[in-house]
């Protein structure tokens, strides 16, 4: 609801900011950033190939004008006014987003949700973040009539997933935020169980000090029980909550539900895996759009995304999803070869034993961590893919 005192303020913003431009000789509009359409075909996948960054560049210095301009308006008139305080302590424009799409971003506040965009002077600028704002966030917005906003200001994040940026390899991008825990979702087949995988999203888990679950879906897809066994013992055998599931039988269905009680999690796996399934067996209600690896009509599915867009949803139990799209690689820039062992907690159990302080624990002579796999307390599995990651790793 827009009040008339709203109205007043966004008027006399408007006019103070109109003055300081005259006042400091600078004639120049500022350009609002480009709105894109809400429901346009461009989706925000975090798949390598097709990622988009939010990021947009503005000329040097101009970051600093705009904030000089405003400094010197709202110096010379709000201070002393009442509004001023209201508008920052006012709890009804306190917002949740809940979806972002393009520069648009859909933020819930009790049981109203709003479109909006976001200010044009919040910038991406030095936070060392491709993005402004995340599903997840907290944001103060103004309102623009009873359906649309504008994120004013982010507020301060107790916790956030990102990814390395696609391209620029100083940045970050933040996937979402203020979460508790990550539920890792891989699928037994369909597409297949690949272990590297699973440790690189518990390194990822780790490095945004996130708690991790693992879940194993599509269990109704056994077709050996022996080899799955093996396949996941080494996971079970770590110190993570582990849970089996089939969406198609029902298995681990009560169990999963009881892990996210009480929490914020977000889902992340392979496209295809059965993230929004999952969900949806959890609350049917939900019923979130699904599609199967035929209809993607794309090997292994890990093309086409079905879930296009991140989203937060409230479930009955009390706690909060993020559905995610089907996410390939979270990165491990910034991890070097000599680091890669501190992240497996069964190595760093043991590491400083070896003969070489700085062992990489490959073809080093008497190295722990190899008396440690011969002997079984270091898994196979979780060594070989431990070799294959570090491979991909720079040395220092
Ligand atoms: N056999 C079997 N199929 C499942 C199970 N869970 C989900 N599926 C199927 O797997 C396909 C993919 O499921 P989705 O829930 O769309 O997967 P997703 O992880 O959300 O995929 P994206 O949204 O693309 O990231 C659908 O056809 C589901 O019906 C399961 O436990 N067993
Ligand atoms: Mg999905
Ligand atoms: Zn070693």
């Amino acid at each position: 609801m827009t009040t008339t005192i709203e109205k007043m303020r966004k008027g006399s913003r408007k006019r103070q900011l109109r003055e300081a431009r005259r006042k400091s000789g600078n004639k120049k509009t500022v350009k609002k950033p480009r709105r894109k359409n809400w429901t346009s075909e461009s989706i925000d996948i975090w798949d390598d190939a097709n990622y988009q960054t939010e990021e947009r560049i503005i000329p040097r210095g101009e970051h600093e004008r705009r904030r000089n301009l405003e400094a010197q308006a709202f110096d010379e008139t709000l201070l002393s006014s009442e509004l001023a305080s209201d508008i920052e302590t006012d709890p009804a424009q306190i917002g949740l987003v809940v979806e972002i799409s393009s520069g648009l971003c859909r933020v819930e506040i009790g049981d109203k949700t709003f479109v909006c965009t976001l200010r044009g002077n919040l910038q991406t600028h030095e936070t060392g973040y491709s993005n402004l704002i995340a599903v997840g966030d907290h944001v103060t917005i103004s309102q623009e009539g009873s359906e649309n906003g504008v994120v004013e200001n982010v507020l301060p994040r107790r916790s956030i997933l990102a990814r390395s940026h696609g391209r620029i390899l100083s940045l970050q991008q933040i996937v979402v935020a203020n979460v508790d825990q990550i539920l890792i979702v891989a699928a037994w087949r369909e597409p297949h169980i690949w272990p590297q995988l699973l440790d690189r999203y518990l390194i990822t888990a780790q490095r945004n000090n996130l708690k991790a679950i693992i879940c194993i879906n599509k269990i109704d897809l056994i077709e050996d029980q022996q080899s799955f066994n093996a396949t996941i013992q080494p996971y079970a055998k770590l110190e993570h909550q582990f849970v089996l599931t089939s969406t198609v039988l029902g298995n681990g269905i009560r169990e999963l539900s009881s892990i996210l009680e009480g929490n914020t999690t977000v889902l992340a796996g392979l496209s295809g895996v059965g993230k929004s399934s999952l969900l949806t067996a959890i609350q049917p209600s939900l019923n979130l759009r699904t599609s199967s690896v035929a209809e993607r009509g794309l090997f292994r599915g890990q093309g086409k995304h079905t879930t296009t867009q991140s989203s937060l949803w409230k479930l009955d139990n009390g706690s909060v999803v993020i559905d995610t799209p089907g996410i390939r690689d979270f990165g491990l820039k910034g991890i070097t070869k000599s680091q890669l062992a501190s992240w497996y907690p069964e190595m760093k159990a043991v590491s400083g034993k070896c003969r070489y302080a700085d062992c990489t624990h490959i073809n080093e002579p008497e190295c722990i961590i190899k008396t440690a796999v011969e002997t079984g307390s270091v898994s196979k599995l979780r060594y070989k893919n431990y070799i294959a990651i570090m491979d991909k790793l720079p040395t220092s």
